[in-house]
C-alpha cells in the first residue's frame, strides 16, 4: 500500500465521518431539537473537516534533491519530472501544492517585491490581485513543467535592493547571494509560489510545501515561525554524495531539531544512495556502506538509527515510471513512504478524532439531556393527573396549589440566573481585559515607543522583553479567569440540578495553556534570533526594531487572535445548557398548571389529556432510540482506525 492508497483511506473515513454528523444535524433540525448553538457547532465541525488540510514540508540545503523526493512519492504518475530538479539552486521561493476547488488550476507567485511591505505571506494570500498567475495546462506534463520552471525565476538587482528586500549580502565565494563586478547580485523573482492543481491527494486536502536551500528559508520569517512549525510532517533531506556538511547541520538546528529530542513528524531522509552503488561491489558491501552512512547522519543530528530512511529519490522516480519494481526496491522509497503514512496518518486522524468527539459529544449529550428532563417532565404529568382518576375537586384543587407553588419556587431560581448572568458577564468582561486584543494593541504600541525612543542596546532589548513577560503575565492571569469562570458555572450547575432536576452535566473545560505555549516559542525565537548581543551589536535599532514586529510581534498578535476566538466559543458553549434547559423547564411548567387547570374546570378531559401525553411520551422514547443510533453511528466511524494495525493489514 503506498501513501497514496493510505492516504484515501484516511480521506474516505473523513467523509464518512462528515456523513454521520451530517445525519445528526439533519435529524436535529427534522425534529425541532436544534438551537442556534449547536447548528453553529455542528456547520464549523462539518467545515472544519472539509477544510482539513494535511501539511507536509520538504527542508534541506539547496540540491539535496527535494523537489526530486516530491516528484517521486506524490507525481510519479505523471510519466515525468512535474517540480524542477537540477544541479545547483533550483528552486528560488517556498512552493506550496495544494488544490482549491474554486479556482482553477494555476501556479500562483508572489513578486519578491512584495518584501518590502510589512505584510506577511498569509496576508498577501487574501488579496489574489498582488499576484501573478500563470494558468496551468493539466493535461499535458511538457506545458505543465514550463508553468512550474517558474519556481526557479531569478532577477538581477543592485546590492543596496536586495539588501532592502531581507536578502543578507556577503562578500566571498561562498556565500549564496554573491555580488558581481556590476555590483548587482541575483535574488529570487518571487517571493511565495501556489501550485493549484487538482491531483487526488492533493484535492483530499494534502498540501506540499517545497523549500529552497539555506539562505532563502532564513529570510523568510513566516516559514520558521509558522509554516514549519505547524506542518504535520517535516522531512529533512541530506545526501549521501555530500555528507552532513555545516550548512545542513545549520538547517537542521534553525529549522526541525529540537532540543529536547525526537518531536513527532519530523524524519531525516538520507538521499542519493544510488551515488554509492558501485558495479564493482557486491550487495552486502553495498548496504554496509549505506548503512555506515546512516549510523553517521544519526549520530550527528542526535538521532536514533530508524529514523534515518536512506533512498534514491531520482531512481525510485525512474523505476515508478519505468514500472520497474526491482529498481524501485533498491531505491527504498516505499519503506520511507510507509513510515511517513504511519508518521502521519494516525497522528492526524487523531487530532481530527479528538476535536470532533469532544464537540459532538456535547452536541449528543445536550440532545439527550433535553429529551430526558422532557420525558421526566412528562412521565410526572402522567402520574400526576393519573392519580387524580376518581378524585374530586377539592384535590385537584390542592394540585394545583402544589405545581403553582413549584413554578413560583423556580421563578424564585429564576432571580438566582438573572444573578449569575450578570456576574458571569463582569467574569467574561475581566478576562478581556486581559486576553482582548486591546490590552494587546496597548501594548504593542508602548513597546514600539520605548523601542523607537531607546538609546542603549540594553534599553532596546529590555523593551523586547518586557513585551514577553507581559504578553505571557496576561494569558496566565486570564488563566486565573478561566478557573473562576468555570467554578463558578460548576457550582450553578450542580445547584440547578439539586433543587430543580435540570440535567446539565458539567461545564467544558477550557485552557490556554496551547496560547501560553506558543509565546514562550515565540520568545524562544526572538532570544535566540533578533534580542541576542550579536544582533544588538551589528544592526540598526531602526532594523531590529523593524523585525521584531513583522516577524515576532504579528505572530503574538496572531496567537491572542486565536485564544480569543476559542475563548468566545467556550464561554457561549457553558452558557447555553443552562439557557437551554431553563427555557424548557418553564414551558414544562406551564403546561403542566394548564393541564391541571383545564381539568378542574372540566373533569371529563382527564382520560382524553392522559391519552394525549401517552402518545407524545412514545414518541419521545421513539426519538431517544434513534438518537441512540445516530449517536452510534458517528461513534463507530470515530473508532475506526486507519492508522498503522489497519495499514499493515491491508498491504
Ligand atoms: N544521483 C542522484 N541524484 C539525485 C537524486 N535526487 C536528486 N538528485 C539530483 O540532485 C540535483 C538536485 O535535486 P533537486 O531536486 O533540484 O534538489 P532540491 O533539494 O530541490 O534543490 P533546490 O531546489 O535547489 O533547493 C538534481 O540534479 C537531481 O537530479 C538521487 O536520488 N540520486
Ligand atoms: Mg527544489
Amino acid at each position: 500500500m503506498t501513501l497514496a492508497q493510505h492516504f484515501a483511506a484516511y480521506s474516505e473515513w473523513r467523509t464518512e465521518l462528515s456523513e454521520a454528523l451530517g445525519k445528526f444535524g439533519g435529524w436535529l433540525v427534522d425534529n425541532e431539537l436544534t438551537d442556534a448553538q449547536t447548528d453553529r457547532r455542528i456547520s464549523q465541525l462539518l467545515e472544519k473537516l472539509r477544510e482539513d488540510r494535511l501539511h507536509v514540508a520538504f527542508v534541506a540545503e539547496f540540491s539535496r534533491g527535494k523537489s526530486e523526493l516530491i516528484n517521486a512519492i506524490f507525481f510519479a504518475d505523471y510519466g515525468n519530472r512535474i517540480l524542477p530538479s537540477t544541479a545547483g539552486r533550483t528552486t528560488m521561493c517556498p512552493t506550496e501544492l495544494m488544490f482549491d476547488p474554486a479556482k482553477a488550476p494555476s501556479i500562483e507567485l508572489l513578486p519578491i517585491e512584495s518584501r518590502e511591505s510589512k505584510d506577511s505571506i498569509s496576508e498577501y494570500k487574501r488579496f489574489r490581485d498582488e499576484w501573478t498567475i500563470v494558468p496551468l495546462d493539466t493535461g499535458s506534463a511538457a506545458a505543465m513543467q514550463e508553468a512550474l520552471r517558474h519556481v526557479s525565476d531569478v532577477v538581477r538587482v543592485d546590492r543596496a535592493v536586495a539588501e532592502k528586500l531581507g536578502f543578507t549580502i556577503t562578500d566571498g565565494d561562498t556565500e549564496v547571494f554573491r555580488v558581481d563586478a556590476a555590483g548587482t547580485v541575483e535574488i529570487p523573482r518571487w517571493r511565495h509560489a501556489i501550485i493549484n492543481f487538482p491531483h487526488p491527494l492533493l484535492q483530499q486536502g494534502l498540501v506540499i510545501l517545497d523549500t529552497p536551500g539555506l539562505n532563502a528559508i532564513g529570510t523568510e520569517p513566516e516559514l520558521t515561525l509558522s509554516l514549519l512549525p505547524n506542518a504535520h510532517a517535516v522531512l529533512f533531506i541530506l545526501a549521501a554524495d555530500t555528507g552532513v556538511t555545516q550548512s545542513d547541520l545549520t538547517v537542521w538546528r534553525e529549522h526541525i531539531g529540537t532540543p529536547g529530542g525526537r518531536k513527532k513528524g519530523r524524519m531525516v531522509v538520507l538521499n542519493k544512495i544510488d551515488s554509492l552503488w558501485d558495479e564493482l561491489k557486491s550487495t552486502e558491501e553495498i548496504d554496509a556502506e549505506i548503512a555506515r552512512q546512516v549510523d553517521i547522519c544519526a549520530w550527528t543530528l542526535s538521532l536514533p538509527e530508524d529514523q534515518v530512511f536512506p533512498v534514491s529519490a531520482q531512481k525510485a522516480l525512474l523505476a515508478k515510471i519505468n514500472g520497474d519494481r526491482q529498481l524501485l526496491d533498491r531505491s527504498r522509497l516505499s519503506e520511507l513512504e510507509l513510515a511517513l503514512s504511519e508518521e502521519l496518518i494516525p497522528a492526524k486522524q487523531e487530532i481530527v478524532r479528538d476535536n470532533t468527539e469532544s464537540e459532538f459529544s456535547d452536541c449528543y449529550l445536550r440532545t439527550r439531556g433535553l429529551l430526558e428532563s422532557r420525558l421526566t417532565g412528562l412521565r410526572e404529568q402522567v402520574t400526576e393527573l393519573t392519580e387524580l382518576r376518581g378524585k374530586n375537586k377539592g384535590v385537584v384543587e390542592y394540585m394545583m396549589g402544589k405545581v403553582r407553588l413549584e413554578k413560583e419556587e423556580f421563578d424564585t431560581g429564576l432571580q438566582r440566573y438573572y444573578a449569575v448572568r450578570s456576574v458571569f458577564s463582569q467574569l467574561t468582561n475581566n478576562l478581556f481585559t486581559h486576553l482582548g486584543l486591546d490590552a494587546l494593541r496597548l501594548l504593542t504600541n508602548t513597546t514600539r515607543e520605548a523601542m523607537v525612543n531607546a538609546t542603549f542596546s540594553r534599553t532596546l532589548s529590555g523593551a523586547m522583553e518586557h513585551f514577553f513577560e507581559v504578553a505571557r503575565g496576561n494569558l496566565v492571569r486570564s488563566r486565573g479567569e478561566v478557573n473562576e469562570i468555570t467554578t463558578m458555572m460548576e457550582v450553578i450547575y450542580k445547584k440547578f440540578a439539586v433543587e430543580h432536576g435540570l440535567r446539565l452535566g458539567t461545564p467544558i473545560a477550557f485552557s490556554l495553556r496551547r496560547y501560553e505555549k506558543e509565546v514562550n516559542r515565540l520568545d524562544q525565537w526572538c532570544s535566540t534570533h533578533i534580542n541576542t548581543m550579536f544582533q544588538l551589536l551589528t544592526h540598526e535599532k531602526t532594523q531590529l526594531t523593524q523585525r521584531f514586529f513583522e516577524e515576532v510581534a504579528v505572530q503574538v498578535r496572531k496567537t491572542f487572535e486565536h485564544a480569543n476566538r476559542d475563548a468566545e466559543g467556550w464561554l457561549k458553549a457553558i452558557m447555553a445548557p443552562m439557557e437551554i434547559q431553563i427555557r424548557e423547564h418553564q414551558i414544562q411548567l406551564k403546561r403542566r398548571l394548564e393541564s391541571i387547570k383545564r381539568i378542574h374546570q372540566a373533569t371529563d378531559t382527564l382520560e382524553e389529556r392522559i391519552a394525549e401525553l401517552v402518545h407524545v411520551e412514545d414518541n419521545l422514547v421513539s426519538q431517544m432510540v434513534v438518537l441512540k443510533d445516530i449517536g452510534q453511528g458517528v461513534r463507530d466511524v470515530l473508532d475506526k482506525s486507519v492508522g498503522s494495525e489497519a495499514l499493515r493489514s491491508a498491504a
